[in-house]
Order: structure tokens, then sequence, then C-alpha cells
């Protein structure tokens, strides 16, 4: 456990290095079908396990934002996403890292995105938006998300 621990520590710091000194990045995807937000219910870390987030997660060494969100997309709900504008602030997490978003739709519209690695997904509309528990930084741009599933 320790070994693995410091082995993600090492890591974290060599990625923070190739991107030369700027800050490390998790991007987010607000994907909007049929005026509904997909959210995904997270299963780990334990703390953080029930709660609601935007599909996403770190951008590696040498990945744009684009790719990053792609790829998560695949690893996490396994569709196809097709990413659009930015949407919100840059968010402030733990450890020096700041959240980006940016809105997006499913490539192929025919594709359902499954809980591959989250406990539930679903497609939620303007006015349940504020029902779910989101996480501390999603809830920074529940204004936004209003905004874009509302077409404003
Ligand atoms: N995070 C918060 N909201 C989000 C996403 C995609 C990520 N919508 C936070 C939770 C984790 C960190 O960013 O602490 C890294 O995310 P991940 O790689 O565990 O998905
Ligand atoms: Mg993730």
């Amino acid at each position: 456990f320790v070994l693995r621990l410091l082995g993600g520590r090492v890591a974290a710091v060599r990625d923070r290095v190739a991107r030369f000194g700027s800050a490390p990045v998790v991007v987010a995807a607000a994907v909007v079908h049929k005026g509904h937000l997909l959210a995904q219910q997270r299963s780990f870390p334990e703390h953080l396990a029930g709660r609601w987030e935007l599909p996403g997660g770190r951008v590696e060494a040498g990945e744009s934002d684009t790719q990053a969100l792609a790829r998560e997309c695949v690893e996490e709900l396994g569709v196809r996403i097709t990413v659009g504008e930015r949407i919100g602030p840059d968010v402030p997490l733990p450890r020096g890292y700041l959240m980006r978003s940016y809105a997006a739709t499913l490539t192929d519209p025919d594709e359902t995105p499954e809980a591959l690695e989250h406990l539930a997904v679903q497609w939620v509309p303007v006015e349940r938006l504020a029902e779910l528990d989101w996480l501390d930084p999603d809830v920074a741009l529940l204004d936004d998300l209003r905004a874009l599933l509302s077409g404003a």
C-alpha cells in the first residue's frame, strides 16, 4: 500500500514537471443530449462514493484537454464524445489541480453511456440538477450547467 502511494506521488510529480510547472488539470465533460445532462455517481474513494460528478479525470502528460476527455468518457462510460466550448470557471481542486470543464455531445447519439467504473449514470433534466448530491467542485458549475441546458 505504501509503495502504491509512493508510486502515485512520483507519477504525479513527474506529470507536473512534464507540464513545465503549469497547474495540473482535471477535465470534466458536460455531455448534453435531448436537453439532459449526463451525471455519474462515484464509486471511490470512499469519502466521495455515492456523490455525483461530471465525467472526466486527469489530463495525462502529452494529452490535450480534448484527448483526455475523449479517453475518460470511453474508459468511464464506453461512449465517444464530441467536445465543444469551455464552460464555467476553472475550479481549484486539492493538491494544486485545476478542474476545467467543456460542453460535449455524444458523437453517436445511439450509443448508451454505461457505469463502467461508477455506481450509476443518469440523464438529468435542468429542473432536477439541484437535487443531486454533486461533488464540491461540480457545485461551482451549477449555474453554468443550468445555462447550458437552457440553451442560454
Ligand atoms: N473531480 C471532481 N469533479 C469531476 C471530476 C471529473 C473530478 N467532475 C475530482 C475528483 C478527484 C479528482 O478530480 O479527486 C480526479 O478525478 P478522477 O481522476 O478520480 O476522476
Ligand atoms: Mg474520473
